[in-house]
């Protein structure tokens, strides 16, 4: 079941997103234990890993994120999540099996990319438990990112959607965090900021210190 104080520090990331050198289960692994509420598992771009490699640092992180009672998410791929009954996918505006993947897994988490007040008006929300929204700021761990919305995006989304579940993406730090969650936000979801900290626990620790 979802619960949106889920969406308070939700970590994604993949392997694409570590610093050379480091593992990606010791950088979850951290994060968890600092405190993260939610995982989203986002394995892509060029030297993102495919097929068994995939499949199998899946299981370890879902297995992981478990022993810390974290929802794990997937991004996009939702027979992956299927195959290794992940806690729910995340997917944007043209994925459309999600509706045939919500009516196939009660209870599973369902987040959707929401880049403006337009999209939200015409998604198909019937599943949809939670919208992304962003990119807040300029981010370069999204090669295909559109421009910056700012938080002024959440304002007018939750004048909009009144208490429906937003979290926002993109370029947060610690610096600007603080404005997100003034703007309405539930949560922010951060990639570099956590993945390639120096000290991901302190990170972690001021996050959730912005958003509690
Ligand atoms: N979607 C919109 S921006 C983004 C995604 C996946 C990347 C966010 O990464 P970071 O490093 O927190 O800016
Ligand atoms: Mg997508």
């Amino acid at each position: 079941m979802f619960d949106k104080r889920n969406l308070k520090l939700y970590f994604i990331c993949g392997t694409q997103d570590i610093i050379e050198g480091e593992s990606i289960i010791d950088v979850v692994t951290e994060a968890l234990e600092a405190g993260i509420t939610l995982f989203q598992f986002r394995e892509k771009g060029k030297n993102a890993l495919v097929g068994d490699d995939k499949i199998m640092l899946a299981k370890q992180l879902l297995s992981l994120c478990h022993q810390y009672d974290v929802p794990f998410i997937v991004n996009d791929d939702v027979s992956l999540a299927k195959d290794i009954d992940a806690d729910g996918v995340h997917v944007g505006q043209n994925d459309l099996e999600v509706n045939k993947f919500a009516q196939q897994f009660e209870n599973k988490i369902i987040g959707l990319s929401v880049g403006d007040v337009d999209e939200y008006q015409n998604s198909d929300l019937k599943y949809v438990d939670y919208i992304g929204v962003g990119p807040m700021f300029a981010t370069s761990s999204k090669d295909d990112a559109s421009l910056p919305v700012g938080p002024e995006m959440i304002t007018q989304l939750r004048d909009y959607v009144n208490d429906y579940p937003i979290v926002a993406i993109g370029g947060i730090n610690l610096d600007n965090a603080p404005a997100i969650i003034q703007a309405g936000a539930d949560g922010v979801s951060i990639i570099s900021a956590i993945a390639q900290s120096q000290n991901i626990t302190e990170s972690v620790r001021h996050f959730l210190q912005t958003v509690e």
